[in-house]
This record gives structure tokens, C-alpha cells and sequence, in this order.
């Protein structure tokens, strides 16, 4: 099936919806819920709450359609080998990475924190990627992931827009993909780096991508 949103910026986009991956960045407890990493850095986590029904009806309009959706999640291993000293070292003592919470360790894998929250939970037989970095690329299988079923475009959403997100679709963008941001499936704790990032998005003829607001893609799925 050939999808497309005419109300793209810059300019419409189009994919074959077999060809294509909805990639949710990291909508993880540690960042939406108090208590998290994202509230330990002192974080409004209520902005980022808000997505969540958008990034639902997307979620099940893009099943509903048949495409390939992929889950990640920003984490590391118990013993935080794979936690670079450099990322480490940040924030203030007692709420750093592996640090302890209420929703269990910080930012750490297999922790009650690290899952990704339940309206958006993974199905079965849906890729879910770990990552030890902002971009969804860095160290983890997620090239093979999609090489392996032919993808060529990626349409995403998650959190937040500026860190994780866009290091992602810039990562991607690199690699050859045709890129599209949800702007309603997106949030940042600070509203104004998440309007520069997606202005940053399609500037100079979409230099990293597309955008586009959640009822035209869904509408364009129907
Ligand atoms: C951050 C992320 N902000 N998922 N992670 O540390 O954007």
C-alpha cells in the first residue's frame, strides 16, 4: 500500500508501507513518569505525559495497516559497562544513571523504570531495541533490523524530540533512510527545543526529513 500525507512539511511525503518502519523512541517510564531519570534531572515529565494518547492512536492505526513497528529503549547493563565515565559523571550524585529510585535503578536495564509505558507496550514479534545512546543506531542491531526487511523509510515518535529523537532521525538520515517526524508523537521538557528541532527538521528543503501532525498520517493510513 502507497501512503501519502499531503500535509507534510516541506513538501509531501510518500512511502510504501511495507518498505517502511514506525520507529518509538524511548517512551520509557524513566522519562514519562515522576520518578524517573527524566524527573531525577529535574524535569517536567507531565509535557511528555501529554503525547502519549497520540502516540497510541498512530500506534494502532500503523497496526491496523500491516507496516513494521520498532521499540527502543535508552538503558544500560546492571553494572553499567556499556555506560560510558563521560555520560556517567552527569547530573548530581544519588540521581545519576544506576543511581536509586523509586521505580528502581536508574536508567538501568530490567529495572520497573526502563520499561516502556503500558499503553505503548511492544506486541509480541515487535523488534525492541536496547540502546546505550542517544541515537538509535549506536551499538545496537537496529541497521541489521531493518536492512533485513527491506526498509527504506522510517516514520517516528518518542521522546524527547531534541536528545534522542533527532539524534536518531539524524543518524538515520545519514544511513539513506527517508525520514518523517510525528510532531504531536513528539515532546521535549523544554517546548522551545522541540519547535527549533522540528523547524531545524525541514529547513533548507528538509535537510533531515519531513514532518507531519498525527491526524494526517493517520487519516492518510485509513
Ligand atoms: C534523554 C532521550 N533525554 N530518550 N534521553 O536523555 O531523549
Amino acid at each position: 500500500m502507497t501512503v501519502l500525507i499531503t500535509q507534510a512539511q516541506p513538501s509531501p511525503f510518500r512511502f510504501d508501507i511495507d518498505r517502511t518502519a514506525l520507529l518509538i523512541i524511548d517512551m520509557q517510564r524513566d522519562f514519562i513518569e515522576p520518578g524517573g531519570f527524566g524527573a531525577a534531572l529535574g524535569n517536567d515529565v507531565t509535557r511528555l505525559q501529554t503525547i502519549v494518547p497520540t502516540v497510541q492512536a498512530v500506534l494502532s492505526a500503523w497496526r491496523r495497516a500491516g507496516g513494521l513497528v520498532v521499540h527502543t529503549r535508552e538503558g544500560h547493563a546492571p553494572d553499567l559497562s556499556d555506560c560510558p565515565p563521560a555520560k556517567l559523571k552527569r547530573g548530581r550524585p544519588g540521581r545519576r544513571i544506576g543511581d536509586e529510585g523509586p521505580m528502581g535503578r536508574l536508567l538501568v536495564i530490567g529495572e520497573p523504570g526502563h520499561a516502556i509505558v503500558p499503553a505503548l507496550a511492544p506486541l509480541p514479534g515487535e523488534p525492541l531495541i536496547d540502546k546505550p545512546g542517544k541515537g538509535a543506531f549506536f551499538a545496537t542491531p537496529l541497521q541489521d533490523t531493518l536492512q533485513s526487511r527491506a526498509i527504506t523509510h522510517l516514520v517516528l515518535m518518542g521522546v524527547t524530540t531534541e536528545v534522542c529523537v533527532q539524534t536518531t532521525m539524524r543518524e538515520a538520515n545519514d544511513r539513506g533512510y527517508d525520514c518523517l517526524l510525528v510532531e504531536d508523537g513528539t515532546a521535549s521538557y523544554f517546548p522551545e527545543f522541540k519547535a527549533a528541532t522540528l523547524a531545524m527538521i525541514t529547513a533548507q528543503g528538509g535537510i533531515v526529513g519531513w514532518t507531519a501532525p498525527a491526524a494526517a498520517l493517520i487519516e492518510a493510513l485509513i
